[in-house]
């Protein structure tokens, strides 16, 4: 009976023993694997860095799913009506993953041809995640309850998160293009984290909460799923006014690539302070020239446009001089409906001065992407 036991438990030590070290050899290959980006997005990173200083891409988010008065169509884009020539770089959302569509109703299997079509283009995706969690009831701006520090490890609603994390694996693993071969994107997680509105947002976690939350993210995604044709995007609100303010909830620069600004504010109608979008603009491109980082206008817009000339005040800001000149793009938001867009569709007022401003030599469209590409 002793001896079968000791026998038994050595067995089931060994087993152990093996099962441990393959774990640990499987993890670490993985490791020394994936910490490292795949030649697809180390193509992306070099190829926005080289074309940061020739122009500025134009991008739309969601702009092949839906405009004013359409949706779902094949081909189609608000942009492209104007100007005849879609967007450079695409924006796309995973809020709400896990169910069929997305946060605005676009299906996902439909966000995920359009991402492959844009690539097949020759556009730039980017994606962003309007995180609902750790339940469907908790929206991206459910800030009445802590949820940062309860889906973090060790966190009672950490096994949520993980599985939210495993479905948008899945999803980028899932964007291959017609070879096979993973199409690179920027993935640009906990955005406006200097804002209040958003559960992962300034005063509703502390700064450290919050990086831990992005490492996570990206350790995740990266080492333990494999996730490796991803370029990853930090981006605060306006809330900033030094290098050392916009640094408050960075994560670290082993997990970023791109330098963002989302900045809505100092372009807006209630206090608009062209001089301040210009000194924000300055910082995130000195410091992501340091860090040998790409830098984007990663958001901004004028919802509805009720200035026909509000493109030329953009203008002012992202051509200001030879520094944010440098910044790789700039996206604005979602023609949603008559209640939220961001962008001119045919017969809007701002039309002219959009097309002023795209139709300068270095403001690209995919058009000009497409011919810089063919050089
Ligand atoms: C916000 C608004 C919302 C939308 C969300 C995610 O800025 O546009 O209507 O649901 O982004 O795209």
């Amino acid at each position: 009976m002793f001896k079968t036991n000791k026998i038994q438990s050595r067995r089931i030590i060994k087993s152990i023993t093996t099962c441990v070290l393959i774990g640990t050899m499987l993890i670490s290959q993985a490791q020394s694997k994936n910490n490292m980006k795949d030649a697809a997005a180390l193509k992306l990173d070099a190829f926005l860095k080289e074309i940061a200083p020739k122009g500025t891409m134009f991008g739309h988010q969601d702009d092949m799913a839906y405009g004013m008065g359409w949706r779902g169509l094949y081909d189609e884009s608000d942009v492209k009506r104007v100007t005849g020539s879609y967007p450079a770089v695409f924006g796309w959302d995973l809020g709400k993953i896990g169910t069929p569509a997305n946060i605005d109703d676009v299906p996902f299997d439909s966000i995920r041809s359009y991402i492959i079509r844009a690539d097949e283009l020759g556009g730039i995706n980017t994606i962003s995640w309007h995180a609902f969690l750790p339940d469907e009831k908790t929206t991206p701006w459910t800030v009445d309850k802590e949820v940062v520090k309860h889906i973090l490890p060790g966190g009672k609603d950490h096994s949520v998160f993980i599985h939210q994390l495993d479905l948008i694996a899945d999803f980028l693993k899932s964007l291959k293009d017609k070879k096979g071969n993973q199409i690179p994107y920027i993935f640009r997680p906990w955005h406006e984290m200097d804002g209040k509105w958003f559960w992962w947002g300034e005063g509703h976690c502390t700064h450290e909460e919050y990086k831990q939350l992005y490492r996570f993210t990206i350790d995740y995604l990266r080492k333990v799923k494999g996730v490796t044709s991803m370029l990853v995007g930090y981006s605060p609100d306006r809330n900033f006014y030094t290098a050392e303010e916009y640094y408050t909830y960075y994560p670290g620069d082993e997990y970023v690539d791109l330098l963002g600004i989302d900045n809505y504010w100092d372009l807006g109608t209630e206090e608009r302070n062209l001089d301040k979008a210009i000194m924000k603009l300055e910082i995130v491109v000195n410091e992501a020239k340091k860090k040998n980082k790409i830098a984007a206008m990663t958001e901004t817009g004028l919802m509805l446009i009720p200035e026909a000339d509000w493109f030329t005040t953009l203008d002012k800001v992202v051509s200001a001089n030879e520094t944010t000149k440098q910044i790789s793009y700039v996206l604005v938001w979602r023609n949603f409906d008559q209640t939220q867009f961001f962008a001119p569709y045919p017969g809007h007022a701002s039309v002219p001065a959009f097309l002023n401003w795209v139709n300068k030599p270095d403001i690209w469209l995919l058009k000009d992407l497409q011919e810089y590409r063919k050089k």
